[in-house]
């Protein structure tokens, strides 16, 4: 069977005019806001986004029509509308190009969205290293101006929005959604509290709605196309289309855009399948922050309940696939130094524990102790795990836990030989 791609947000990638208004407008562009704003009431949008059923792209899954509906009304307090666009989770490398090749989609869907949540005022918030995606979206973003789809009186609706590019400095806490509300409000990005959820208490203390780039883009098909066309992809309880991006020991790497509930395996088709001679270890389904899969796991449909039930998460569809000549130990070992260098510091489960399991990975990987090792560095996990201030925590958890579930004997290989087992010109992670 030939899987079915969903070419929607990547539709026009080819094209070398993809990221300018005129690109876009070829395409619909912007006529999803003009039915929105003309046409439709506040509550009509969020209505027709709820029943679409779409979900968070950005690794939680949240309903996003739900998500709006929270924002109280008639409160007099400003609401604001944020992008996170602070892409930065290992693996995952979807919102970049949406944003450089698309950046239309995603102002419109932010027009949209402002405009069913009474907001007069949107922020895109980009990680600090991409200064070419940020060119690019105030590039965009002063075409909109200049065609009246930002600005003063949208389309003659009576409706204003202004749209500021905030760009961040580099690093990961601020793709966490209140950790980014801080860095936005100028403090050092830190997690708050939640509840109160940004819904209720987000930035200046005001309702503001935090969405994924992917979420935000894909809403102007959904208003243009309709709520049934986006239930004609995925599942019942996880709809629509989203990008699988394949990266690592495949042939043809890159973003796959398909429906949700499509395997490995079928993407793997598209992919060209493994590298020549080499056959599949491990994977992450949804980025590093997501417990690794097998070979035992190429036909489980990647939508959010079939990857919980089969014990991971779904997050951001990151799917960075490892062959045989891969250790899993140091590939583990690797993930677990980039959570302890991006912990923010402010919780110890978090602070201290990833600096812990650094230190034993370190000792494990060289094939230093005994099996204590290995139990220390599960205690440590259970310490992080469920105890930790936000997500970072559980995230740096789950590489270990499931590659010690999957690949215990690798582990213990490491101290039986005193060192790693495989060969190091073959194996392609390095510290
Ligand atoms: C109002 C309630 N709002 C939940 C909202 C909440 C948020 C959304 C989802 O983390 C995960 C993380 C990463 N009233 C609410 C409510 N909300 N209950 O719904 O919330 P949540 O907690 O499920 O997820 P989150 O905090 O958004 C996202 C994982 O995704 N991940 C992704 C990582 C990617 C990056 C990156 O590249 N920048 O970080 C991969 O797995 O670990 O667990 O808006 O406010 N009662």
């Amino acid at each position: 069977m030939t899987l079915k791609l969903a070419p929607v947000l990547s539709r026009a990638w080819d094209e070398q005019d993809s990221y300018t208004l005129e690109g876009y407008r070829r395409r619909e562009g912007y006529t999803a806001i003009r039915k929105a704003l003309t046409e439709m009431t506040p509550d009509e949008v969020i209505g027709e986004v709820k029943e679409s059923g779409l979900r968070g792209r950005g690794g939680g899954g949240f309903p996003t029509g739900v998500k709006w509906s929270f924002i109280p009304q008639g409160d007099g307090k400003p609401h604001y509308f944020v992008v996170n666009a602070d892409e930065s989770e290992p693996g995952t490398c979807k919102d970049i190009p949406t944003m450089l090749a698309n950046p239309h989609e995603l102002i419109e869907g932010i027009v949209i969205g402002s405009y069913a949540i009474r907001s007069h005022q949107a922020f895109i918030y980009v990680r600090g290293e991409v200064t070419h995606v940020a060119r690019r979206l105030l590039a965009a973003v002063r075409e909109a101006y200049a065609a009246g789809f930002l600005g003063k009186d949208i389309l003659g609706s009576g409706f204003d929005l202004d749209l500021t590019v905030h760009v961040g400095a580099g690093a990961y806490i601020c793709g966490e959604e209140t950790a980014l509300l801080d860095s936005l409000e100028g403090r050092r990005g830190q997690p708050r509290n939640r509840p109160p959820f940004p819904a209720v208490e987000g930035l200046y203390a005001s309702p503001t709605v935090v969405n994924n780039v992917e979420s935000v883009a894909s809403v102007p098909s959904i208003l243009r196309n309709g709520k049934d066309w986006f239930r004609t992809f995925g599942s019942e309880k996880s709809p629509g289309f989203g990008f699988f991006s394949l990266s690592g020991h495949v042939t043809r790497p890159g973003q796959y855009e398909a429906g949700l509930g499509v395997t490995l395996r079928e993407l793997l088709d598209l992919a060209g399948g493994i590298r020549h001679g080499h056959r599949l270890k491990f994977w992450t389904p949804g980025g590093s922050s997501t417990p690794l899969f097998t070979d035992e796991h190429l036909d489980v449909p990647l939508d959010f309940e079939n990857v919980a039930s089969a014990g991971s998460i779904l997050g951001t569809r990151a799917l960075q696939v490892f062959d045989e000549t891969t250790c899993v130990v140091r590939a583990a070992l690797r993930w677990t130094e980039f959570y302890a260098h991006e912990s923010c510091g402010k919780c110890t489960p978090c602070r201290e524990g990833t600096y812990w399991l650094v230190q034993a990975y370190r000792r494990l990987e060289a094939g230093q102790g005994d099996e204590a090792e290995l139990e220390k560095l599960l205690d440590i996990c259970d310490n992080i795990n469920g105890r930790a201030f936000c997500a970072l925590g559980d995230g740096a958890v789950s590489p270990i836990v499931s590659s010690i579930k999957y690949f215990r004997d690798e582990y213990l290989e490491h101290l039986r030989q005193g060192g790693c087992p495989f060969d190091p010109s073959r194996t392609t992670v390095w510290a």
